[in-house]
């Protein structure tokens, strides 16, 4: 009997998993999270870079595992604040940080700012394996700020997160639709080759030593 190969999602935000499970379902690998190998880490996210910070995540959860990860560092970048809250997305305004409390933070901030207030989501999807150098992927998803917050679904600014082109928020989208056209959706589909050739390598090697 062969087991799938395993992959970690180097991540504890529940929304992510959810979009990166449902991107990766055609893989013939098992997704992972920390919890299901009773890991619990917080990386520091210090990095200057989203790409610093996803590999920073992804190397912490390989070696912490010994299994190939792949990790996402993401943010808003918003343009009427110079690109804010971009690498401080998870850490902006006052503290309890709530999904909640950011929105409500960023549209006080935008308040006395003409808009449309044009804004972009921005991911860096990181993959590092044990034997490997890791590798990134980005993607971006432009938009606008609304004011007031529509739909129910996704997680983070998505409810107030209008994209390019539609009348419609990313909350408004259900799963399938927002990895189609989102930032992370765009980030990892370019990141599957990759995973097929690291993954591939394994079947092989898997198929080599049942025969043997
Ligand atoms: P991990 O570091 O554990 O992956 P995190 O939520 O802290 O989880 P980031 O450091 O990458 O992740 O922070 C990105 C923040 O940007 C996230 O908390 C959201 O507030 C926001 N964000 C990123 N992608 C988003 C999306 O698809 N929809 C809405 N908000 C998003």
């Amino acid at each position: 009997m062969k087991n799938n190969p395993q992959l970690i999602i180097a991540t504890n935000n529940k929304g992510k998993v959810e979009e990166i499970q449902s991107l990766l379902q055609g893989l013939d690998i098992a997704l992972l999270v920390p919890a299901d190998l009773g890991l619990n880490i917080e990386v520091i996210e210090n990095g200057t870079t989203y790409a610093e910070n996803a590999m920073k995540k992804a190397q912490t959860l390989s070696q912490a595992s010994g299994l190939t990860s792949l990790a996402d560092d993401s943010g808003l970048e918003v343009d009427a604040l110079n690109g804010k809250p971009g690498l401080q997305s998870n850490r902006f305004g006052p503290e309890p940080y709530t999904d909640t409390s950011r929105r409500a933070y960023l549209l006080h901030k935008l308040a006395d700012s003409p808009r449309p207030w044009a804004a972009r989501f921005r991911a860096t999807v990181a993959i590092a394996s044990p034997e490997r150098a890791g590798i990134t992927f980005e993607g971006v998803c432009p938009g606008e700020i609304i004011p007031d917050e529509r739909g129910e679904n996704g997680f983070g600014y998505d409810p107030i997160f209008q994209l390019d082109g539609t009348d419609h928020t990313m909350a408004e989208l259900g799963l399938i639709e927002k990895n189609r056209f989102s930032h992370r959706g765009k980030a990892i589909r370019k990141a599957i080759p990759i995973l097929i050739e690291i993954f591939g390598n394994n079947l092989i090697m898997d198929l080599v030593q049942e025969s043997s």
